[in-house]
């Protein structure tokens, strides 16, 4: 068992959907939570990161910064994609070494796996086969990032972990349409579609695509309770079992929103990897489960949505 209480917790990458759910989450933790914006600190600058750490001495880090984005995001931009996150991890992840943070929480993604791995995934998966092309930038780099942590831990005793969370979603989501992931996309396209009487909204791909769902908030949980209780080399699964066809999405989105329009296909559009369901019998075993499900999760997004974003959308 791993205490946060009195210790200092760098949640990197604060402003992001993923680190401003752990920051909300930790305000139950008995510990000092500490953030940096990339107004003050780049993460891919290392002398920066180097300095920073040095002032500021954290004891545990949640690494959640990462240049992230939806299928076209990663297709049309891999230099950032895969640059920017191997100097992130790398940085990061030698500054805590360096300054002797006590334990690092490095987050990830289910694309990590082989575009054909078995379904459910095992963590045993990793590396048994060729990636999705569509995001194979953003996997490698996250491969690295997985492997720095258990070089760390094998050459210099760090207690470094890593969580491989699936596809995630919830309040502080992007729902820019050309750079987002689906579920925000097409809740934004959905509630426009709505809100200016449209009768179909196009979807990309074919629709038969699987994905499974995690809620942010469902996430931050996650991490914690693994903050406190794994060590482990193995990169382990963060899954909800929750796995839908991108159709029985835009449908369950609609009938959120209260959408009664039809979809479209756009097969000009890739559907990338045909199904990505996290194997998370290692996740269970630690006694963690999740509690969101797909439909109140949906539902709460959609008043942040309604809430932060909705009316500045349908004016751009
Ligand atoms: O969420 P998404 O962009 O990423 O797309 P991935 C999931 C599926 O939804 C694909 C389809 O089959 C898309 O073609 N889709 C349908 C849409 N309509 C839309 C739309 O309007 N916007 C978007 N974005 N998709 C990402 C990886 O893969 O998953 C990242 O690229 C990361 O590296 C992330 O791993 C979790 O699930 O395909």
């Amino acid at each position: 068992m791993y205490g946060l209480a009195g210790k200092k917790v760098w949640v990197c990458g604060h402003r992001g959907m993923v680190g401003s759910a752990i920051v909300r989450r930790l305000a139950t933790e008995d510990c000092a939570v500490l953030t940096a914006g990339s107004d003050v600190l780049d993460l891919r600058d290392g002398a920066a990161v180097q300095t920073w750490m040095r002032a500021n001495r954290p004891d545990f880090v949640f690494m959640a910064a990462a240049k992230v984005g939806g299928i076209l995001a990663n297709r049309d931009f891999p230099a950032d994609f895969l640059y920017d996150n191997l100097m992130i991890e790398a940085n990061v992840i030698k500054g805590a070494a360096d300054v002797g943070v006590e334990k690092l929480l490095l987050l990830g993604s289910s694309c990590i796996y082989p575009k054909h791995a078995t379904q459910p995934m095992p963590e045993s998966a990793l590396l048994t086969g060729p990636l999705e092309p569509t995001n194979e930038w953003y996997a490698i780099a996250k491969i690295a990032g997985v492997k720095l942590c258990q070089a760390f831990r094998a050459q210099h005793g760090c207690d470094f972990i890593s969580a491989m969370p699936t596809n995630l979603y919830g309040e502080g989501d992007n729902f820019d349409l050309t750079s987002s992931h689906v579920l925000p996309a097409l809740m934004r396209k959905v509630h426009e579609a709505k809100v200016n009487g449209q009768p179909t909204v196009e979807i990309w791909g074919t629709g038969a695509p699987l994905r499974e769902f995690l809620h942010v908030d469902d996430l931050a949980d996650a991490c914690v309770h693994l903050a406190k209780v794994y060590s482990d080399p193995v990169a382990i699964n963060v899954g909800s079992g929750q796995e839908v066809s991108i159709r029985a999405l835009a449908e369950l989105i609609a009938d959120v929103v209260g959408y009664k329009g039809t979809f479209t296909f756009d097969a000009s559009k890739p559907d990338g990897t045909p199904r990505k369901l996290l194997d998370t019998t290692l996740l269970a075993s630690t006694g963690w489960t999740p509690a969101v499900t797909l439909r109140s999760g949906i539902a709460a997004t959609y008043r942040w949505y309604l809430d932060n974003l909705a009316a500045k959308a349908v004016r751009q």
